[in-house]
């Protein structure tokens, strides 16, 4: 399998995040990434290159995701933070005060200078840091993404942007989840534009692809799929249940599978098996596996009991459906075991 590797990824990490009322140490580390490119490498699971994708055409990709003044935000917030205080050079950006929807509480028509302010209007989390480099990581990321969907395009059976930050967080307008640019969504709207009539996106990260879900809602020629913990106890809390189906011209075309906390191999795989029937229901031509690997009973943030034998079997189910498949790497954070979760998930696809 072709491996699109973010060369600008390290110039985004984070220092802390605000977890539970108290700044921790970053969950999302460089080190994910180093861990599955060695491993990828270690058992030749395919060739690994940055991607190559001019500015034009990555700005134009970008643009049918995201909404303009969120991506003029992204692009200025670094430089607005410093220019609020000099010292603020030496702190990563994190939101600390945010417009909530109640009626006549907040002005939604008016929006503040204050920089600290403006995170608030874009980020729905205090776990997100951003700082100097997280324009540059994001951009050559979502190129990866760009990149493989191409390549995909251009005959090969799959392609994995490994990228972070990650990205099925990241909704048109808002970031949160340490994800700012939604890069399973860019592939999966490179490929609508590269001629796949209906593209699928299925979710097997252990969080709610909120951002995703979020961008193709209203749509029926994207079919967005996700399996993960339930919101009424999991993060990102305020979206992944059942009940949303999509809306207007979308309707019918989002399915969620809420899982408690606790699931084990089994469960998981009855609700794989189900989004697999519904993917090929959907007479798909072209998927999008945005990957998390916080499934694994061993991840320090969530609450699946996935075991690394376990991953395999999960890539030849996916590889099973017969179509030209993009993946983007999403979470998983026990880091030192990341590389092989993945790496038995592609070998398992490949086989
Ligand atoms: N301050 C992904 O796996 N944890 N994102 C709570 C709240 C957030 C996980 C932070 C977990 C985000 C891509
Ligand atoms: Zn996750």
């Amino acid at each position: 399998m072709l491996t699109l590797i973010n060369p600008h990824h390290a110039e985004h990490a984070g220092r802390q995040e605000m977890f539970r009322g108290r700044l921790v140490d970053c969950h999302e580390v460089p080190d994910r990434l180093h861990f599955v490119r060695d491993e990828l490498q270690r058992r030749a699971i395919g060739p690994q290159r940055p991607p190559e994708v001019g500015d034009a055409v990555l700005d134009a990709a970008l643009a049918r995701v995201h909404e303009p003044r969120y991506l003029h935000f992204l692009a200025n917030a670094w430089d607005d933070w410093v220019a609020l205080d000099p010292a603020n050079a030496q702190r990563d950006a994190l939101p600390s005060v945010w417009p909530l929807p109640q009626a006549h509480a907040f002005r939604h028509d008016r929006s503040p200078l204050n920089a600290a302010a403006r995170l608030g209007l874009f980020a729905f989390d205090s776990g997100t840091p951003l700082m100097a480099g997280t324009w540059r990581a994001a951009r050559a990321g979502a190129a990866c993404a760009l990149a493989a969907a191409h390549a995909v395009l251009a005959g090969e059976r799959s392609a994995f942007a490994l990228t972070r930050p990650p990205g099925h967080h990241a909704g048109p307008g808002f970031y949160g989840g340490y994800c700012f640019l939604n890069n399973a969504a860019i592939a999966a709207q490179a490929l609508r534009d590269g001629g796949h009539a209906r593209v699928a996106v299925l979710d097997v990260d252990y969080h709610h692809g909120n951002g995703t879900q979020t961008i193709f809602y209203e749509r029926a020629d994207v079919l967005t799929l996700s399996l993960h913990g339930d919101p009424h106890t999991e993060y990102p809390f305020f979206l992944g249940h059942a009940d949303e189906t999509g809306a207007g011209a979308g309707e019918g075309f989002n399915r969620n599978w809420p899982l408690p906390r606790g699931t084990g191999t089994a469960a998981w795989r009855a609700a794989l098996d189900e989004a697999l029937q519904a993917v090929a229901g959907f007479g798909a031509t072209a998927l999008v596996v945005p990957l998390g690997l916080d499934t694994y009973e061993g991840d320090p943030i969530s609450g699946f009991k996935l075991r690394s034998g376990d991953y395999p079997a999960i890539g030849a189910a996916l590889a099973a459906l017969g179509l030209p498949t993009v993946f983007t790497f999403e979470g998983g954070y026990a880091v030192a075991e990341v590389g092989v979760n993945a790496a038995n998930l592609l070998e398992g696809f490949e086989r």
